[in-house]
């Protein structure tokens, strides 16, 4: 299977290191890490925009047609220590080491932003799983790590199998858009990106962001990193001039997949009740403290509420997503860790610090 567009780059600019590396290890106690399993590291720019969630809609999280918040995601630097997350990390210098995680916020609304008077309050983002991952058959269960900053609020939804991969979908372009393949890959078509003819984002329009915008440019698709402080990582997700060949197609087969057959993992973030799947609450364990607002939650893989059909868990998608969390712009949430369980206690990182 091709791979496209959205592989690990390392950047070195502004005086912020943000290099593609990912590690191997186990998510808690127990299990010894697992050195020849590959990496999946949690660097954003392996992640692309969440397709509007088709469900579950008994849990009432059909997104289908509403427009996500603005949001962004990024690794910010230098901000958790292994330790604050993995709170039994022994030896001193580790636990001082500094983890990448991913981080959401709401952007504060701009001039010619991307937020429309139809938005909910959900955001999230996805891509195609990694080839050492392309069969979750055997897999038992999924942990994530998250640190909602104490909010305890909202729903966090990890989606596996068939994902609509139709991201793109506003533009005032009636050729592009939804239902529409959306790709900068079209000088020439080869998989490749021609930064000089291609990186204009996937309005294929090359033009300074601007409101309102010059014609045909969506007036909001500039890649900009942040520069001093304070870091402002508002257009980190910006798809022109970033370097990458963006594109819908997350999978590289020249089409835009818009099937939605999916298992969904629901997790309240909620306190009342507390969800049934939270293992570790850092706030309120042993070598933690109150303010430590890191949780890990383990859902086991045959508790997804099906959408669209049972689905397959061979060559999915994940759609990692948010609901219903404070509202307001700001940060909101952060993820350190993603892991599948094969069996007892044999974690694969799917998302490594
Ligand atoms: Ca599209
Ligand atoms: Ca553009
Ligand atoms: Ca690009
Ligand atoms: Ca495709």
């Amino acid at each position: 299977m091709r791979q496209v567009g959205r592989t690990g780059l390392a950047f070195q600019a502004g005086g912020i290191a943000l290099i593609a590396a990912g590690l191997i290890g186990c998510d808690e106690g127990g299990a010894d890490p697992e050195p020849e399993l590959p990496a999946f590291p949690t660097f954003w720019q392996s992640w692309s925009p969440a397709s509007e969630p088709a469900g579950p809609a008994a849990l009432g999280l059909d997104r289908e047609y509403q427009r996500p918040l603005p949001y962004n995601w990024y690794n910010p630097e230098r901000v958790v220590r292994r330790r604050d997350v993995f709170l039994e990390t022994r030896d001193q210098s580790e636990g001082e080491e500094f983890l990448r995680v991913l981080e959401f916020a709401i952007a504060t609304e701009r001039s010619g932003d991307w937020a429309s008077p139809d938005s909910s309050g959900w955001f999230g983002v996805m891509r195609q799983l990694p080839p050492d991952l392309q069969d979750l058959r055997e897999a038992t269960s999924v942990a994530i790590w998250v640190d909602d900053f104490g909010a305890s609020r909202g729903r966090m939804i990890l989606d596996l199998g068939e994902i609509s991969e139709d991201f793109y979908v506003e533009t005032t372009n009636p050729q592009k858009g939804r239902g529409w393949l959306d790709t900068e890959d079209i000088d020439p078509e080869d998989g490749e990106l021609t930064a000089s003819r291609e990186d204009f984002g996937l309005d294929n329009i090359q033009a300074a962001d601007s409101d309102p915008p010059a014609p045909g440019d969506d007036g909001n698709d500039d890649f900009v990193l942040p520069g001093q402080e304070p870091l402002d990582y508002s257009r980190i997700n910006g798809t022109e001039g970033n370097g990458l060949l963006d594109t819908e197609d997350l999978d590289g087969n020249d089409f835009l997949d818009q099937d939605n057959i999916y298992g969904s993992y629901v997790i309240s973030l909620g306190e009342d009740p507390v969800s049934p799947y939270l293992v570790k609450d850092n706030g309120n364990t042993p070598g933690g403290s109150p303010g430590n607002t890191w949780r890990l939650f383990r859902v086991p893989l045959d508790e997804g509420v099906p959408v669209g059909g049972t689905p397959r868990l061979v060559g999915a998608y994940v759609r990692l997503w948010f609901d219903d969390l404070t509202p307001g712009p700001g940060k909101k949430v952060r993820i350190a860790d993603i892991a599948f369980a094969w069996g007892q206690g044999r974690d694969f990182m799917l998302l490594g610090p």
